[in-house]
C-alpha cells in the first residue's frame, strides 16, 4: 500500500498511512519548496516524505548528507540509484527551496511502535486448512520466484520446464531479495513501505502480513526458520517476527545509547554463526544478534537444532565498532569475515569472531559488494564485485585481501551471478548507454568471453541459475520486458517469457543452500 495524501493545498497536510496519521505542517519559508517537492519528488519519495519507491526524505535520515550535497544530487542525480537529474527542469532557487523543505522536520516525528505493528498484523488464511504437500507437479526446490516491479506482482516459475505456475499481487515496491524458509515452502517478501508478507509456495497463498516499519530496507530469515528480522530506514528500528505467523516479538531501537540513532543499511542471516548481522547506515558499528548457538557443521546450515525452545528467544545485540560506515557489505562463505564498503568506496574487512577490522581494501568508485560472488581461482578463493560508478569488476583475493585484477566492462553494473557448476559468471551493465549489454566472464581466466545484447535498447540485468546450474534466467528490465532462459554452457537462448519489468529472480535451492554464486 502506498502512502496516501488526504488533504493538500494548505500549510497543513494530513497523511493517512494505514494507521499513521501525521500532520505535515511546514514552515512558511519552505512553501515553494513544498510545491516543488509535490510536483517533482512526491511520486517517488512519497507525498508525506516518508518514502515510497525512493527513500524517506527527513532530517533524521539525512544526517550524513550535507545540504550542498543534497542540492547537487537533485541537480545532477545520484549514481547507482533511480534518482534522476532535475538540473534541466528546476532553477537554482527551486532546488534550494526543496533542499530547505526536506531538511525541515515534520511537526510530528513519525513513529511506528509495537502497538501499531501489532495492530497491522493480518492473518489471511486458516493455516490448518493448507496442504503440507505442493499442489502442483514440479520440483519444489527448483522453483523460481520472479519479482515483477512493473505492476507489483510476483510469478512462481517451474525451474525445469520454465513455465509459470502462479502469479500473485504483491505489496507496493518490493525491494531486496525475498527470503525462503529452510524447507523452501514459504517465502518472505519485504516492500519499501514496510509490509512483510509470508507466502505459501505449496498452496499459492499469502498466509500472513504485517507492517514492520514505515520505510523498510530488507528482511532476513534465521537458518532454523523460526525468526524473521526486519531492518528499517524509518523509524530507526529492527523488528523481530515469528516466522510461523509473522507475530511481532521484539522491537529494537537502533541507537548508540548516547542519543544518536541510525537507519539500518541491511540485515542478513549468518547461518553458521547462528546469528543475524545488521549493518547500520549512520553509526560506525555493525551489530550481531545471535538467535541460538552456532550449529556444528556445514550440513546443518538449514536445519533446526534439536531441543530448540518452542518460542524464538529475545535477541540481544553485540556491537562491533568500525572505522567507517557500512553502506554495502558481503560475507565470506564461512561467515567469519564481513567485507564492507562506505558510499565513498573505502573498504574494510571485519573479523566477526575477533570483533574488529583486520584489513583495508583497495576499492575505488562505488563497489556493489552486496552483489559480489565468490569462486575458486588458481587454488584460492576470490571475491568478485561489480561497481555502481565505474565500468569494472574488482577481483579480490580472500586471504591476502589484495586486489588481483580489475576487469574492464562497458559501464557500471548492478548484479553478478554464477553457480558452482558453471564455468562462467554473468555481470550486467546496468547504467549508461550499454545498459542492454550482459558480460559473460570465464571464471578461470578472469576474462570477458562474450557480451550479449538480448534486447537492444532495453536494460538487461540480474541473472539467476537453476538448481543444477545448467540454465539461467535473465531479466529484460522493462514494462514490456521478459525473462530469458539461457543454456549456461552454450550461452544459447532457450526461451523467452514476457513479463512486466521483472527485477530479481530467486531459485529456492540456490537460496536455501547458500550457493556461492548467488546473493543471500
Ligand atoms: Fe537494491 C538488494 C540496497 C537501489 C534492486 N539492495 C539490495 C540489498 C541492499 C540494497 C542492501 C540487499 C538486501 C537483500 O537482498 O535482502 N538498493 C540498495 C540501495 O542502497 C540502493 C542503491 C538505493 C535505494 O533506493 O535503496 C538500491 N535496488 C535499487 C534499485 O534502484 C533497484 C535496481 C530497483 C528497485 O527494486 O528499487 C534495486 N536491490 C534490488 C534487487 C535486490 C536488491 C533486485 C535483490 C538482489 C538479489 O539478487 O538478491
Amino acid at each position: 500500500m502506498g502512502p496516501g495524501l488526504v488533504s493538500a493545498g494548505s500549510a497543513v497536510l494530513v497523511v493517512l498511512l494505514s494507521g499513521l496519521s501525521i500532520p505535515l505542517e511546514t514552515r512558511a519559508d519552505s512553501q515553494s519548496g513544498a510545491a516543488v517537492y509535490q510536483a517533482h519528488c512526491a511520486s517517488c519519495h512519497g507525498a508525506d516524505r516518508l518514502g515510497a519507491m525512493g527513500p524517506a526524505l527527513l532530517p533524521e535520515n539525512l544526517s550524513r548528507v550535507r545540504r550542498v550535497q543534497a542540492g547537487t544530487s537533485i541537480a545532477e542525480g545520484l549514481p547507482a540509484t533511480q534518482m534522476p537529474a532535475f538540473g534541466g527542469q528546476l532553477s537554482a532557487d527551486q532546488i534550494e527551496a526543496v533542499v530547505d523543505f526536506i531538511y525541515t522536520p515534520l511537526v510530528q516525528t513519525p513513529h511506528w511502535v509495537m502497538e501499531q505493528i501489532r495492530a497491522s498484523h493480518l492473518t489471511h488464511v486458516d493455516t490448518a486448512t493448507l496442504s503440507d504437500r505442493p499442489l502442483f507437479e514440479a520440483d519444489p526446490l527448483n522453483l523460481f520466484l520472479v519479482v515483477e516491479l512493473g505492476d507489483h506482482h510476483a510469478t512462481v516459475l517451474d525451474g525445469d520446464r520454465f513455465e509459470p505456475l502462479h502469479r500473485f499481487k504483491t505489496r507496493y515496491a518490493l525491494h531486496g531479495g525475498p527470503k525462503y524458509s529452510p524447507d523452501g515452502r514459504f517465502v518472505f517478501l519485504a516492500s519499501r513501505d514496510g509490509w512483510i508478507s509470508r507466502f505459501d509456495l505449496y498452496n499459492f497463498k499469502t498466509t500472513h502480513e504485517i507492517r514492520a516499519g514505515i520505510n523498510t530496507r530488507n528482511l532476513a530469515v534465521s537458518a532454523d526458520g523460526r525468526t524473521v528480522l526486519v531492518g528499517n530506514y524509518l523509524p530507526h528500528t529492527l523488528v523481530v517476527l515469528r516466522a510461523d505467523d509473522l507475530a511481532p516479538l521484539q522491537l529494537i531501537p537502533v541507537t548508540d545509547g548516547q542519543g544518536a540513532s541510525s537507519r539500518v543499511s541491511a540485515v542478513y542471516a549468518a547461518p553458521r554463526r547462528g546469528s543475524f548481522i545488521a549493518a547500520l547506515k549512520d553509526l560506525p558499528e555493525v551489530w550481531e544478534l545471535p538467535y541460538r548457538p552456532a550449529p556444528p557443521g556445514p550440513d546443518s546450515v538449514a536445519s533446526t537444532l534439536p531441543g530448540s525452545p518452542a518460542e524464538p528467544a529475545d535477541l540481544t545485540v553485540r556491537r562491533i565498532a568500525l572505522d567507517d560506515y557500512l553502506d554495502d557489505f558481503f560475507f565470506d562463505p564461512e561467515y567469519r569475515h564481513l567485507i564492507g564498503a562506505a558510499r565513498n568506496g573505502a573498504g574494510q574487512v571485519v573479523d566477526l569472531d575477533q570483533g574488529r577490522v583486520v584489513a583495508e581494501l583497495d576499492l575505488t568508485g562505488l563497489p556493489h559488494l552486496g552483489s559480489g560472488i565468490t569462486w575458486e581461482w588458481e587454488g584460492r578463493q576470490v571475491l568478485v564485485t561489480p561497481n555502481l560508478k565505474q565500468g569494472s569488476l574488482t577481483v579480490i583475493d580472500m586471504e591476502s585481501w589484495q586486489v588481483i585484477k580489475r576487469i574492464e566492462t562497458l559501464g557500471p553494473g548492478f548484479f553478478m551471478r554464477s553457480h558452482a557448476a558453471s564455468r562462467y559468471a554473468w555481470s550486467d551493465v546496468f547504467f549508461g548507454p550499454n545498459r542492454d549489454a550482459m558480460h559473460v566472464i570465464d571464471k578461470s581466466t578472469l576474462e570477458i568471453v562474450k557480451t550479449l545484447r538480448p534486447e537492444p535498447g532495453k536494460t538487461a540485468a540480474h541473472v539467476e541459475f537453476t538448481r543444477d546450474g545448467r540454465y539461467l534466467l535473465l531479466s529484460i528490465w522493462d514494462p514490456d520486458g521478459a525473462v530469458i532462459v539461457y543454456d549456461a554452457d552454450t550461452l544459447e537462448e532457450i526461451k523467452r517469457l514476457p513479463m512486466n519489468k521483472p527485477s530479481g529472480k530467486y531459485n529456492v535451492w540456490n537460496k536455501t543452500r547458500y550457493e556461492s554464486g548467488t546473493s543471500h
